[in-house]
């Protein structure tokens, strides 16, 4: 029994292996999960030190129930199975691994993961709504949320980069569609797409406004979210768009290390590796 002991080599194996969903979306799962580690991270307020993957407070309605979270049950539905298997794992080690993992399966770098987060909320570090960014607005609400996590214009671009993946649905966010035509290989088509593409403005049947380029290859229209297109129209922001779009390595490398710092916001290790910060996140969840 004891390789079922902490194996996260197995939760990883199980994560790779529920991937693939014929039914769902491009036929995987990936892209959601991705978007459930990266929305359980960043909630994180660095001058507060709230927030952060920690304590995987969105199974609990006043996280979860945030506009912004819509659609991201469909992630954590998916999941369940990999914490029946392993019920040892806590869900917001889950989860971050899950978007770790699917990233590497989806044709991703590597990304550098350590276990050990809990899955107690600390009723006084609930992160109010509004701590996720909003896809309507521009350059200085996104400088306003990646600032407040601690990353810098560089860190902001290669993060953005995750919208080589998955899709938006009219019924979660108001946004609809894709942004590259092979939504479930990681790449950065992405930021190639955002320069060479003209763009142009579409009011959907909602009044969402995105911006919408024909794909005729594929006879598909792909889309941009008003935050995308930000990044283009921005002196210190634009550089690194296009470093991204010429040279692939250098963008998976330095996805790689900030979607790793990302998942680490707001938990503190010891020389050991193990969470430090875990006495403070005692008694459990109060709503
Ligand atoms: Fe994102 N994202 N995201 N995003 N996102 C959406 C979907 C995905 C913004 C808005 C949206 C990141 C940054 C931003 C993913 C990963 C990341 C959607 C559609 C909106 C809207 C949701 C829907 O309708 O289902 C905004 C604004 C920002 C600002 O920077 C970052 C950072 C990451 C990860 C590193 C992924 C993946 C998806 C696809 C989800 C799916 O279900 O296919």
């Amino acid at each position: 029994m004891s390789s079922t002991i902490r194996d996260y080599a197995s939760v990883r194996r199980a994560i790779a292996s529920l991937l693939k969903q014929p039914e769902y979306d491009d036929g995987s799962a990936g892209p959601v999960l991705v978007r459930l580690a990266w929305h359980s991270a960043g909630t994180y307020d660095a001058s507060t030190d709230t927030g952060g993957s920690n304590g995987a407070g969105m199974r609990y309605e006043a996280e979860g129930g945030d506009p912004a979270n819509a659609g991201l049950q469909h992630a954590r539905v998916f999941l369940e199975p990999v914490k029946a298997a392993h019920p040892w794992i806590t869900y917001s080690d889950l989860w971050t691994l899950a978007g770790v993992e699917a990233i590497k399966q989806m044709g991703g770098p590597d990304i550098a993961w350590w276990p050990g987060r809990t899955d107690y909320v600390d009723d006084s570090k609930l992160p109010p709504r509004g701590r996720l960014p909003d896809a309507a607005l521009g350059n200085d609400h996104l400088r306003a949320i990646f600032y407040r996590m601690g990353f810098n214009d560089q860190e902001i671009v290669a993060l953005s980069g995750a919208h080589n993946l998955g899709r938006c649905h009219a019924d979660r966010s108001g946004f609809d569609g894709a942004w590259v035509n092979n939504p479930t290989r990681f790449s950065n088509t992405y930021f190639k797409l955002m320069l060479e593409r003209e763009w142009r403005e579409k009011v959907l049947d909602n009044g969402v406004r995105q911006y919408v380029y024909y794909d005729e290859d594929a006879e598909e229209e792909l889309m941009m979210l008003p935050t995308d297109l930000a990044l283009i129209s921005d002196k210190s922001f634009r550089p690194w768009v296009e470093v991204y779009a010429r040279d692939k390595e250098r963008f998976f490398g330095d996805f790689a290390r900030v979607f790793g710092k990302l998942m680490e916001l707001g938990i503190r290790r010891g020389e050991k590796g193990e969470v430090v910060n875990t006495d403070n996140l005692k008694g459990g969840y109060v709503s």
